[in-house]
């Protein structure tokens, strides 16, 4: 019970000493000093414009494959580590990626959780995920996506190794709104309990959709979004197509439900940038990891020159100008890249602009 006697001291405390020290002890701080980091002029992101080199990383997966079994290890992925976000690890500003590789005849065992994944296959054949009892087999090229909750477990049944590009939502699910859940499967592995890649092929189509199925719109439900309706996007498109000024010929993977992106947290997108593309600049408020599928060029991204090449993995934070480049005469390259735009436009806060567009009105 605090007493007359104890507003007293208080009184005589707070006329006397220093207020900075006390009100910190009091569990508070001084608005007046915190402007500039609670509301800063522009996004002052920790993380930083980086590359991974699939080149570098390779001979290391090899090497765990070789030396660590998934038993130990459960999932054998070398998470890609921003240096400005080691801890809690994230790859950009709320986006995750890590590079997994799974040998003949193993199993990944089978677990789910509240975060959005996604698979983008980067190389082999022979693996499939099982995402809620459906098998969905993977080949290079190939976008899988596992929404949260759903539960997953991958087995290997080709020869040779398997590599894909993992994606997940947790920096935002788990660092930053605390809302992550995990739960393993009781068997190391679900059984298969509908047709094979069902999912895909009923909902690819986008404009004939199983009418009877009452489904989930949140995500997509399309397991898989296979290389060949890809490559098939990219031949529809006529040869002298504009494209997109800052990321060339641009296709979006769609939710053919809502026409909007995959998953939640998660928009996916390819590009083709034809021999010698030059980018325009762009900045966005939003994140983005790219994948190189094919080809060689540099990311300008803030005062950071990114060489890419075939296979490298590069995060380009929010809010630094971005501009790419195909360096090749000759080759067109592709580029997949996720970003967290779908996040910011239900919020509000996607904002997107040209470097050089600063007037005021
Ligand atoms: O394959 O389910 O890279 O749950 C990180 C978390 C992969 C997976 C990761 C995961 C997975």
């Amino acid at each position: 019970m605090t007493t007359h006697h104890d507003i007293e001291a208080a009184n005589s405390a707070a006329a006397t000493e220093d207020p900075y020290v006390a009100i910190r002890a009091l569990g508070t701080a001084p608005l007046w000093r915190y402007y500039g980091s609670v509301l800063p002029a522009e996004p002052q992101p920790s993380a930083v414009p980086y590359l991974w080199s699939y080149a570098a990383l390779r001979p290391y997966l090899l090497r765990f494959l070789d030396e660590l079994s998934l038993e130990e290890a459960e999932r054998r992925v070398l998470m890609l580590i921003n240096p400005g976000m080691v801890e809690p690890p994230a790859t950009t500003t709320s986006l995750y990626a890590g590079l997994q590789i799974i040998g003949p005849g193993e199993t990944a065992q089978a677990h789910r959780h509240t975060s959005n994944a996604f698979r983008y296959v980067i190389e082999g054949s022979g693996a499939y995920t099982t995402v809620n009892g459906e098998r969905v087999h993977m080949n290079p090229g190939d976008l899988l996506l596992t929404p949260n909750w759903h539960w997953h477990d991958h087995y290997h049944e080709g020869d040779g190794p398997m590599v894909w590009l993992d994606a997940l939502d947790y920096p935002l699910a788990t660092n930053c709104l605390d809302i992550n859940f995990f739960e393993l499967y009781g068997d190391r592995s679900q059984k298969s309990s509908v047709p094979d890649d069902l999912s895909s092929r009923q909902f690819i189509h986008g404009q004939l959709s199983p009418a009877w199925e009452v489904v989930h719109t949140e995500a997509s439900p399309v397991g898989n979004y296979p290389w060949a309706e890809t490559a098939r996007a990219f031949d529809a498109i006529a040869d002298d197509a504009e494209g997109s000024a800052a990321e060339g010929v641009l296709l979006e993977y769609k939710n053919p439900l809502t026409g909007g992106p995959v998953l939640p947290t998660m928009g996916c997108r390819i590009s083709r940038l034809r021999p010698g593309f030059r980018g325009t600049p762009v900045k966005r408020t939003s994140s983005a990891i790219y994948h190189v599928v094919q080809g060689s060029g540099v990311a300008q991204v803030g005062n950071q020159r990114l060489e890419w090449h075939d296979k490298d993995v590069f995060a380009v934070p929010p809010w630094h100008t971005f501009e790419l480049r195909n360096d090749s005469a000759s080759q067109d390259a592709y580029l997949f890249s996720y970003t967290n735009e779908p996040v910011l436009r239900a919020l509000g806060f996607f904002r997107e602009e040209l470097p050089d567009d600063t007037d005021r009105p």
